[in-house]
């Protein structure tokens, strides 16, 4: 007979938190977000790898690639690089995160001297820099010939169709450094004349790299940087159940830190083939994440496995649809909740705390503390991060506003690499279980993140707790009706401002 679960399946909007007692002791720099990634005998060993801040970026074209890696791994986060792509260029970019040297920017906004100024106009809007290099052949390690920033052009009195090579700041005219150049140096001849930024070029005038003043600055005060033991950002990698025996091995090349298996449901023996292979060639020196599942059994399933640490959440992506074309899913908040208890019920009897990963559904800042109140040790982000400058997806203006594209991985736009592996053959699968859409544009990652923190560490405060850890034991939640929703909203007065509220998530 079929089994009924007893509780309804809820959602994150579904709850409250309800304040504890504050001590004096507990305000916001007081807190600590850092909070353990991996599997480890709690009470007797350190965490070998902990995240400084509880936030992991989800495994998408749409959403994480080099360039957020980077972002993210310098506030104290991880970025998973997605897996639905070539073995190869999946390899790079983890390569390119592995060897980025803070403060050296490989610059992605070339132009060739024969573009127009119309074209440095789009490009400028499409990616936001205002500093653009000028090669030969207009990439990124060309010959450099000049480079190109808003001082150089006047929109007001110059033709749309003048060339890039009559109004750049030639070659002749810049200082430039030669790769042998320190950090610390590149910041004195930065200061020494007046520079916003420095090309850095080879021994045949062509482009490696740019030092931007205000990235030497922000090197120095992010105190968050998640740092492997060579002072290399630290970076995460999808992976499939299909053909990790040769993507894994290229991955490790490249210096991944950490693995996970990205499959929409993840309580399948196809997860735990893939662990034990893991296990067999590579012990547990390589770390590898696994689900995604909804309830105890399948922690369980994957903790027994030996999951490094397991992501809850199947149906409640926002641009997922898997619980409308195929009828499976569980509400985040109750997911998250059981799986939390099962991972406890784990740690009590066998003394491994196995980490846990609320993935999905989260729209709102207030969501994050709830999932992590609710026992998840971190939570994933599709949508939040897909909407700031570092996502590699495109800006695009709409309906008068810039937006950022964002689409699922089950979409017909990321499919061709299809994600939602039952193990075999892919033929006969037509169904999409994601979207492609776009979200509102929210800036640069570094500023998003710290509001999003700051109101995390304020509730934190207001229950008492100054680490996770803590707020996970003191939480009380509680569950709201739905007349007692509008009360939590401005209700029964005539707003000033009409525009509808938006807050940092775009909501
Ligand atoms: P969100 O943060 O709500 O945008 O959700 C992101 C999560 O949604 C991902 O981490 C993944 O688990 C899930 N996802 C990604 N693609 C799809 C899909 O196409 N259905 N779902």
């Amino acid at each position: 007979m079929a089994y009924y679960f007893d509780e309804p399946s809820r959602t994150f909007n579904e709850y409250l938190l309800v304040p504890g007692y504050s001590p004096s002791t507990c305000v916001p720099a007081a807190v600590s977000l850092k909070t353990p990634l991996v599997r480890y005998r709690k009470g007797e060993e350190e965490c070998p790898i902990s995240l400084n801040i509880p936030m992991i970026s989800a495994i998408m074209q749409a959403v994480s690639d080099d360039g957020m890696a980077v972002a993210l791994a310098t506030e104290g986060g991880m970025s998973f690089v997605y897996g639905s792509q070539s073995i190869e260029s999946q390899a790079a970019m983890v390569a390119r995160v592995k060897d980025y040297k803070a403060g050296f920017v490989t610059s992605d906004a070339n132009l060739s001297p024969d573009m127009t100024l119309a074209q440095v106009v789009e490009l400028k809007e499409k990616l936001g820099h205002s500093t653009m290099p000028v090669t030969e052949d207009g990439t990124a390690t060309g010959k450099l010939l000049g480079v190109v920033t808003e001082r150089d052009y006047r929109l007001s009195r110059m033709s749309l169709d003048e060339k890039v090579a009559d109004f750049m700041t030639p070659r002749e005219k810049l200082i430039v450094a030669p790769v042998s150049t320190s950090l610390k140096v590149a910041n004195d001849i930065i200061w020494d004349h007046k520079l916003n930024s420095l090309p850095i070029v080879d021994e045949n005038d062509h482009l490696v790299s740019l030092v931007f003043r205000k990235d030497y600055d922000s090197h120095k005060s992010n105190p968050n940087e998640m740092l492997d033991s060579h002072k290399r950002y630290m970076v995460g990698a999808g992976i499939n159940t299909r053909d990790y025996a040769e993507r894994i091995p290229a991955l490790v090349e490249a210096g991944v830190d950490v693995l996970c298996i990205d499959s929409s449901e993840g309580y399948s023996d196809w997860q735990k083939f893939t662990i034990e292979w893991v296990r067999e060639h590579y012990g547990n020196t390589v770390k590898i994440g696994a689900g995604n599942v909804v309830d105890a059994e399948g922690f369980r399933f994957l903790a027994d496995a030996g999951a490094d640490f397991i992501k809850v959440g199947i149906g409640g992506g926002s641009i997922c649809i898997t619980r409308e074309t195929k009828g499976i899913g569980r509400g985040q908040a109750t997911a998250t909740i059981e799986v939390a208890a099962a991972r406890d019920a784990y740690f009590k009897e066998t003394g491994v705390y196995v980490p846990i990963c609320s993935d999905g559904g989260i729209v709102y800042d207030h969501h994050i503390s709830l999932a992590l109140a609710m026992g998840s040790d971190f939570v994933m982000l599709g949508r939040y991060f897909a909407r700031f400058d570092e996502s590699p997806s495109n800006k695009v203006m709409v309906n008068g506003s810039y937006m950022k594209e964002y689409w699922g991985e089950g979409s017909a736009r990321a499919r061709n690499w299809q994600r939602y592996d039952l193990g075999g053959d892919k033929k006969g699968m037509t169904f999409e279980e994601g979207v492609d859409s776009y979200v509102p544009y929210a800036g640069a990652l570094k500023d998003g993140v710290a509001l999003t923190l700051s109101k995390v560490r304020s509730t934190m405060c207001n229950c008492g707790a100054l680490t996770i850890d803590e707020l996970q034991d003191k939480a009380k939640l509680t569950i709201v009706s739905s007349t007692s929703i509008v009360e939590g909203g401005a209700h029964d007065v005539l707003l000033k401002d009409k525009t509808p509220y938006v807050s940092n998530t775009g909501h």
